[in-house]
């Protein structure tokens, strides 16, 4: 009987691979205070008084700023929440994703 040889099958992707990462997108709007932008920033992504302030207004000032980085699925659940906390106050504030290059 002669012998069965299984070829190991060739890994195309090596398993340390990173996953993609996503940016966080905030867009300015003329509605929604500056304060509140501000307290969604430290309360949906951990960010200091001094940061949140930063963002909010550099978003302010030139019409977009990231965030912060995560994996797909973070990014899109935190930009869903942190665009509903606007929304349940009746404010436009949104948060987009966007994947890194
Ligand atoms: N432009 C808003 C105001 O003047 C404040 C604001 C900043 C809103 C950043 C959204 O992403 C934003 N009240």
């Amino acid at each position: 009987m002669p012998e069965t040889v299984t070829k190991p099958r060739t890994r195309t992707k090596p398993q340390t691979e990173r996953p993609k990462l996503y940016k966080v997108i905030l867009i300015n709007d003329d509605f929604t205070p500056r304060e509140f932008v501000v307290t969604v920033l430290k309360a949906e992504f951990r960010l200091s008084e001094d940061q949140a302030q930063r963002v909010m207004i550099t978003a302010h000032r030139r019409g977009v700023c990231v965030v912060a980085v995560f994996t797909k699925d973070v990014a899109e659940t935190k930009a869903t929440r942190a665009t509903d906390a606007g929304k349940a106050k009746g404010y436009p504030l949104l948060f987009t994703t966007e994947p890194e290059e």
